[in-house]
């Protein structure tokens, strides 16, 4: 018998209907809670007005003019790892720190590259600031690939970081910045006399007027490193990092330190997931592209040992580490957790994330947003880890 027309169609709207619905049931991932950045019954402390921090700061005055017979400023650089075809992106960070800070204090600027910086590169960068400014090229040494790393390996790890959507894992020169930002860039001959370090990378924003002398504030407050943002990795680009960390902690258990925040590290709590898959890490780490800090952690016995361990693990080649989760790990294990400091007056941008504390200071972000791309992107916020874990200092 004939099924009239209008009850097929009717029929198959239903057969499809149940289809969209058991594939939203079932779908991968379906189940599964997405985290927000700041849990919803807790308020994000960039909310609340912020100002600078307590105790002696340091202000603009003679002293910090470029030319000062008798400069206050003390053994830093504002360093910059670019390309000469970043120049456009590094004049706009240059102008907007310069603007927002480093006109007040005039501390150098030292620019790294694995060539020559090019001449108009050099003049370009020089104009927007008042203060000295230094190009240095990396030694090979420091930049090429160690003799022990094996390309046909390398080639073969690629793919498997492909398949997981690694973003730039078949890019060579990707871990080799990622290595030399790791354990090499203080090494440099250039750096040898200079303690404290402010990173900038090309097409940053900065947006809030710092009046005070940070690297100053650094010395005088006993920190060794400042962040302004705080993220959760992609787990699939270290799934070996965790295991060579434990390895090296159980040869040298006494770097450990007293009073470190170890439990910021193999927090499980929030992201289970991410835990699992970094096999025992967290992935929350401090975003490295901002970093102030003192490079006598770097240069310490402890963190020596622990680079020349994972750089021979390889898995700056074979996965795709970064300097992010290897310094965060590090001075999550081996400093004193009290003297890392979070820079919430510092407002910052590096795409898709910010820091927008709320201040009078600032300008051009909105206060307390964490980024402007798509909604999801705010489940990688992992500062309330660490507020948990550490403090809001
Ligand atoms: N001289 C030089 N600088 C590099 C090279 N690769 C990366 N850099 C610099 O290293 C820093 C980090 O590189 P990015 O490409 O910004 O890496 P990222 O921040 O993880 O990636 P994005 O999200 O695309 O910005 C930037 O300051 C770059 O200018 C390189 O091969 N040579
Ligand atoms: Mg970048």
């Amino acid at each position: 018998m004939a099924i009239a027309r209008p009850v097929r169609v009717l029929g198959l709207a239903a057969v499809m209907m149940w289809c969209f619905f058991l594939y939203q049931v079932f779908r991968p991932g379906a189940n599964i809670k997405v985290p927000l950045g700041i849990p919803n019954n807790e308020r994000d402390p960039l909310l609340d007005p912020t100002g600078e921090p307590e105790g002696i700061l340091h202000r603009a005055g003679p002293g910090y003019a470029p030319d000062a017979a008798h400069s206050e400023r003390i053994n830093a650089t504002l360093l910059a790892l670019v390309r000469n075809s970043e120049l456009p992106g590094m004049l706009q960070a240059m102008r907007d720190l310069e603007r927002t800070w480093n006109h007040k204090f005039n501390y150098p600027w030292t620019f790294f590259n694995d060539e020559e910086f090019s001449d108009e590169f050099k003049k370009k960068t020089s104009e927007v600031t008042n203060a000295e400014t230094r190009y240095e090229v990396i030694p090979r040494e420091h930049w090429e690939v160690p003799s022990w790393i094996n390309m046909d390996l390398f080639q073969e790890s690629v793919k498997i970081l492909e398949e997981h959507d690694i973003q730039y894992a078949g890019m060579m020169s990707y871990h080799q910045m990622c290595r030399w930002n790791s354990g090499l860039f203080y090494k440099h001959p250039a750096l040898a006399n200079t303690q404290f370090y402010w990173r900038v990378e090309p097409k940053v924003h900065f947006f809030c007027d710092i009046d005070y002398d940070v690297f100053r504030f650094m010395q005088d407050h006993n920190k060794t490193y400042g962040f302004t943002i705080n993220l959760y990795d992609a787990p699939d680009s270290i799934p070996s990092l965790w295991p060579e960390t434990t390895k090296f902690l159980s040869a040298h258990p006494s770097y450990l330190h007293e009073n470190s925040a170890m439990n910021w590290l193999v927090d499980k709590a929030r992201r289970p997931d991410h835990n699992y898959k970094a096999n025992g890490y967290s992935t929350c780490h401090f975003w490295s592209n901002f970093e102030i800090a003192d490079m006598s952690f770097w240069r310490s016995r402890e963190y020596e040992d622990y680079f020349n361990h994972l750089d021979r693990a390889g898995g700056f080649f074979y996965e795709r580490w970064g300097d992010a989760p290897v310094h965060s790990i590090a001075l999550g294990l081996f400093e004193d957790r009290n003297r890392i400091h979070w820079f919430r007056d510092i407002g910052y941008q590096h795409i898709p994330f910010f820091n927008c504390p709320n201040s009078p200071k600032c300008k051009g972000c909105v206060t307390g947003r964490f980024t402007d791309g798509e909604a999801w992107l705010n489940k990688e916020d992992c500062r309330p880890n660490w507020f948990k874990f550490a403090h809001m200092d």
